[in-house]
């Protein structure tokens, strides 16, 4: 199965209102160069967003984020998800993502949260909230004792502080809203998210 932390450097993290912009955004992100797209389950409008998303935006890699109940994770594959992503995690979710059939990358911010996927055989999993749980020095921190667990961190990352995260070598990508702000969705401006995108899309991972 294809990780999750090897799709892109740069995974934008999506919040959509309305899913007719769905396919609009999708395409904006795609044109700039960042083809794995999260979009969460926070609003009525994401699991069309994800159908539609998947059926007309061949080139995109469309994932779901915010699953945090098995429900979510069944609905999410039903819409066309190829990856699952959560903020954190439970012994039931990890069963339904382990189910799924689909990569997935559930939710850290703690040494025994990662200690305790380490043991259930998952090395791959989203550092959230990124910032505010401590940032590149806890991950470096990490590195030590937990070297075999991978990272995408994700949470008050900007277009500034992503290098710092993806030069540490257990981090495979950054997620971000960064390059899909609330105002530019509303206003369907979609020359500026792909601005964005192209912006972010710039940022390498390690060699
Ligand atoms: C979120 O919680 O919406 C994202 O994980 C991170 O958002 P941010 O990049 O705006 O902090
Ligand atoms: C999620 O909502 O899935 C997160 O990991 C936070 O961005």
């Amino acid at each position: 199965m294809p990780s999750v932390l090897d799709l892109a450097p740069v995974v934008p993290v999506v919040v959509i209102e309305d899913a007719a912009d769905a396919v609009p955004l999708a395409r904006a992100l795609v044109a700039g160069g960042l083809p794995a797209i999260e979009v969460t389950l926070r609003t009525p409008a994401a699991l069309d967003a994800i159908r539609a998303i998947a059926a007309d935006v061949p080139d995109a890699v469309i994932g779901a984020g915010t699953v945090i109940s098995s429900g979510g994770v069944g609905a999410a594959v039903a819409a066309g998800a190829r990856f699952l992503v959560s903020p954190g995690w439970t012994e039931r979710l990890l069963d339904a993502m382990k189910a799924s059939g689909v990569p997935f990358l559930p939710g850290v911010s703690t040494t025994s949260e990662v200690v305790a996927l380490l043991e259930r055989g998952v090395s791959e999993m989203k550092f959230f909230p990124a910032e505010a749980a401590g940032g590149t020095a806890y991950l470096t921190s990490l590195a030590g004792p937990l070297p075999q667990a991978r990272f995408c961190p994700t949470g008050g990352i900007s277009l500034a502080s992503a290098p710092s995260y993806l030069g540490l070598g257990n981090v495979g990508c950054v997620g971000g809203t960064w390059m899909v702000p609330a105002d530019a969705i509303a206003s369907k401006d979609w020359a500026r998210v792909e601005a964005l995108a192209a912006e972010a899309a710039s940022l390498r991972g390690r060699p």
